[in-house]
């Protein structure tokens, strides 16, 4: 029996299996607009057989996009755009999620195929940052960031709120929080961006204070029956990672208690510093950590492309749902070449019955 094939129920959803298409933006919106081609990307990665398939990094507020380039869900009509693309994932057996964020000190950046890096001063195409404090990330993203004032922070939040609220109108079914990838709420629990006097700053109680606000201010505006997850970089890879680790889970343990379903364990990327020991499924045991001392369902991401290592992973309990990224970009129908690789010769377990139906039997 297939671990990664069995189906996974977190509150009142089912995935049809425990393999997720993780958020991977385009860079191809116009003033935060979807366009035919996020409705190609999210349909074909729905239809290749994955059981959940979350939206791209979509900006609460306009400054929160990373590149001019991306989504935005912060009015009604830019949320009214993703309706085709639920529809369409939902007509492909999926369930579609969305992940929901503010890129902070790293936003107003060029797209990676132009630049990878802050869009230059004075340049009409950027715009002013904002962060927890005056820190910019430094390397190729050197914008020194507005601090935020308490006003601005409690505007953040309430973006958040308003977010989720037109995510949910818009008929998804699994909200994600991004808490992860050195963008806005990473930078506040992150000491490397992080150095304010006040309520939020300094111990790890206060550096994780505007997610678990934020956390429980969706909470409030999120059905009750859909899961409501987050994405969160656990630890920086900065050589300080297990004490990183202890506060994280011990913040994982709050996010928990305020009605979090599930945590996607990711990496910080909070300093240009970092070491980060790619490889396959290198995440694998860190989330399994999380998910034994947070006690929460768990997912998590990088290099579980290879079906072996994905079945192994939900095999060993490291993980409930594997992110299985760029395999995806590479070949929309990686979850029914896993299936045949992991010897299951049922595509009526991965695909609809439209095409199920013929690959079954001839
Ligand atoms: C990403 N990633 C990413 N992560 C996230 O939390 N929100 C996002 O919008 C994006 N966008 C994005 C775009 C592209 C083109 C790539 C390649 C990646 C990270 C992604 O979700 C995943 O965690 C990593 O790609 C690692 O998984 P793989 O690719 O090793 O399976
Ligand atoms: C992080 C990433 C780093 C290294 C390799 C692949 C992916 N992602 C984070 C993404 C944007 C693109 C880079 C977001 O979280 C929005």
């Amino acid at each position: 029996m297939s671990a990664l094939f069995q189906p996974f129920t977190l509150k009142g959803i089912t995935l049809r299996n425990r393999i997720a298409v993780p958020p991977m933006c385009m860079y191809s919106a116009k003033d935060g607009l979807i366009n035919d081609w996020h409705q190609v990307h999210l349909a074909s990665l729905a239809r290749g057989g994955a059981g959940l398939v979350i939206v791209e990094a979509t900006a609460v507020a306009p400054e929160g996009r990373i590149t001019p380039g991306c989504a935005g869900i912060w009015n009604d009509d830019l949320a009214q755009a993703f309706v085709p693309a639920v529809k369409a994932i939902k007509a492909a057996g999926a369930v579609p999620g969305i992940q929901i964020g503010h890129a902070g000190r790293k936003a107003s950046a060029n797209v990676p195929w132009e630049g990878d890096d802050h869009i230059p001063a004075g340049d009409p195409r950027g715009w002013q940052t904002i962060a927890p404090s005056s820190i910019a990330f430094g390397a190729n993203l050197p914008k020194v960031p507005q601090a935020m004032s308490l006003d601005d922070i409690a505007r953040v939040r309430h973006d958040f709120v308003a977010a989720a609220r037109r995510a949910r109108d818009a008929g998804f079914e699994w909200l994600e929080l991004h808490f992860a990838h050195g963008y806005l709420a990473q930078s506040f629990f992150s000491e490397h961006s992080n150095q304010r006097h006040d309520q939020y700053g300094g111990s790890a109680e206060n550096r994780g204070r505007f997610l678990l606000e934020t956390l429980e201010a969706v909470r409030e505006v999120w059905p009750e029956h859909l899961p409501l997850t987050a994405r969160f970089g656990v630890l920086e890879f900065d050589g300080r990672d297990e004490q990183t680790l202890v506060e994280s889970i011990e913040l994982t343990r709050r996010f928990k208690d305020a009605g979090l379903d599930m945590l996607s364990v990711s990496i910080g990327f909070s300093t240009p510093e970092a070491n980060i020991p790619w490889g396959p499924g290198f995440m694998g045991p860190i989330a399994q950590r999380v998910r034994r001392e947070a006690g929460i369902p768990v997912a998590s991401a990088w290099g579980f492309g290879t079906p072996a290592i994905a079945e192994q992973a939900v095999k060993d309990q490291q993980l409930d749902v594997v992110m299985v990224g760029k395999a995806h970009l590479a070949d929309p129908h990686w979850s029914y070449f896993a299936a045949r690789e992991l010897g299951i010769n049922r595509p009526s377990w991965v695909l609809p019955a439209p095409y199920a139906h013929w690959l079954e039997r001839y």
